[in-house]
């Protein structure tokens, strides 16, 4: 089903202390991460996206990467119970306008989850068993949000999303690593060169994919197999270690 809302929170004033390995970290700028925020949001209200803004949080610099918080499917939320002792709180704003939508329920210990490592791919979800998110987490989001979950094993990646994206019409964009996984049969993989594989993380709405700009190749390669692609400047959010799914929990 296509989405129809997108939850969403702009940066808070901690944004620059967020987690990162990013070389570029110590560059980043509130100001132009707020900018590129914003022009993602109206980028998805023109979309036709109903945008829900939950109310910034500046205790939590991780905080506008709202995907993080739950996974939706099938009309309920799970609320993640995050990896990174920094992050848990953050849900809480999340939970909140969920709650007024959809019944939820929170992923409990010894589960770690985070929404970054669910592709949503036509009615099934595949998971990354990542540094974020453990089998438990797995098994509580499959129970409760009653979906066959696949799973992608890979503990030294912070999250699947990075890595592996969901265009729609059976087409994945896949990094090289993960391309032949068997989670993955029965759909058509692209493959982005390896200069491009942060382009991989992408975001769909409909037949209309939001891609990191400056990734030339990967989004010709997305044009060709049919899609709009609309090029979004996220440097600020990159510098974080975020990018486009992030961003965002659309429903
Ligand atoms: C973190 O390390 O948790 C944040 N700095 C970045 C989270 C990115 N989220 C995502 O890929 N879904």
């Amino acid at each position: 089903m296509e989405p129809r809302h997108a939850i969403v929170r702009e940066p808070g004033n901690l944004y620059t202390s967020c987690l990162s390995e990013h070389p570029l970290h110590h560059t980043v700028s509130l100001k132009k991460a707020r900018e590129q925020h914003a022009k993602y949001c109206e980028t998805l209200a023109e979309l036709g996206l109903e945008v829900i803004r939950v109310p910034r949080d500046d205790q939590h610099p991780d905080s506008c990467f709202v995907e993080d918080n739950a996974v939706v499917e099938n009309g309920k939320a799970l609320i993640c119970r995050m990896a990174k002792e920094s992050r848990r709180g953050e849900q809480a704003g999340v939970a909140a306008e969920l709650e007024k939508l959809m019944p939820i329920k929170w992923a409990e210990e010894p589960a770690t989850i985070e929404g970054g490592d669910v592709v949503h791919a036509k009615g099934k979800l595949i998971s990354g068993i990542s540094d974020r998110t453990n089998y438990e987490g797995v098994a509580q989001m499959q129970e409760w949000l009653n979906v066959h979950v696949s799973t992608i094993f890979d503990p030294t990646i912070m999250h699947l999303k990075s890595y592996v994206t969901y265009l729609g019409k059976d087409i994945m964009i896949a990094t090289d690593k993960y391309a032949n996984h068997p989670a993955l049969e029965g759909f058509n993989i692209l493959i982005p060169p390896a200069e491009d594989e942060y382009a991989a993380d992408t975001l769909s709405v409909g037949d209309t994919v939001l891609m990191a700009k400056g990734y030339e190749t990967a989004q010709i390669m997305v044009k060709e197999a049919g899609f709009n692609v609309i090029s979004m400047d996220v440097s600020e959010i990159q510098k974080c270690d975020g990018a486009l799914t992030c961003l965002s929990i659309l429903f």
